[in-house]
């Protein structure tokens, strides 16, 4: 991974240039470590802490427009989890089933576009964990409460599985249960910490996983919350 981690030190996002200028203790902890989880899973530790504080204000523009809100499942259950989306395509749920559609079927109006902060963050997490050309049109936005989960599901509402998936945790650390690619295969457990990122990818992008409940905790981006962004390319 030595070439990698050199290659996500050539960043031009500005937050993580501006890390770097800042003195080696916080640059290590933007590219210090670049870990294989699984094939095709790559955890970029602390990759998006630089930009977090820019990615917030980016957030509440993004909520004033498309609320948070806890969709239903095709059983009709709620959602624990709240969701909105940014970007071209937003992924949601009814009794219909999963889809990703252009607009927010709350307000008929399409989802609001994708930050740049956002969309270069997760081009430059692909291409660091070998993920070349990556540009995501879609980003869902999950808000965990203390007590929420997110139960074991494979993620294939998206047309090509070629492109990977790069998760962004934000807040309060959670548990991040991974599995193989049948449901009943064991679980790893792994911590994601604010300013994790992820990037799921070819042999990774259809296993099982999930997110543990939340446990109470406080972190200074949203106090008892979690905010994790996934980054797709839907259509
Ligand atoms: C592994 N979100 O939104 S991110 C989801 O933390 C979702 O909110 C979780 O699972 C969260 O669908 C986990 C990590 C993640 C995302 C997509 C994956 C892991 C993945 C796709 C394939 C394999
Ligand atoms: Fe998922």
């Amino acid at each position: 991974m030595t070439a990698r981690r050199s290659a996500s030190l050539q960043l031009d996002l500005p937050g993580i240039a501006g890390a770097a200028a800042r003195g080696a203790g916080e640059h290590e902890a933007v590219a210090g470590a670049c870990e294989a989880l699984a094939p095709g899973a790559v955890v970029l530790r602390g990759f998006a802490r630089a930009c977090a504080d820019e990615i917030r204000d980016a957030l509440a523009e993004i909520v004033a427009a498309a609320p948070f809100r806890h969709m239903t499942t095709p059983g009709n259950r709620r959602m624990s989890v709240a969701m909105t989306n940014c970007g071209a395509f937003g992924w949601f749920s009814d009794r219909s089933g999963y889809r990703y559609s252009a607009v927010d079927p709350d307000s008929g109006r399409p989802w609001p576009p994708m930050p740049a902060v956002i969309a270069t963050l997760g081009a430059e997490a692909a291409a660091a964990a070998g993920f070349a050309g990556f540009e995501p049109d879609a980003c869902l936005v999950n808000r965990y409460a203390p007590g929420t989960q997110l139960s074991l599901h494979q993620d294939k509402d998206e047309r090509d599985f070629d492109a990977p998936i790069v998760s962004v945790s934000l807040g309060v650390p959670a548990t991040f249960l991974f599995g193989g690619l049948r449901r009943r295969d064991p679980l790893a457990r792994v911590r994601l910490e604010h300013g994790d990122v992820v990037v799921w990818g070819g042999p990774a992008r259809l296993r099982y996983h999930g997110i543990a409940r939340l446990a109470a905790a406080e972190h200074p981006f949203a106090g008892s919350e979690r905010v994790n962004l996934t980054l797709r390319r839907a259509q």
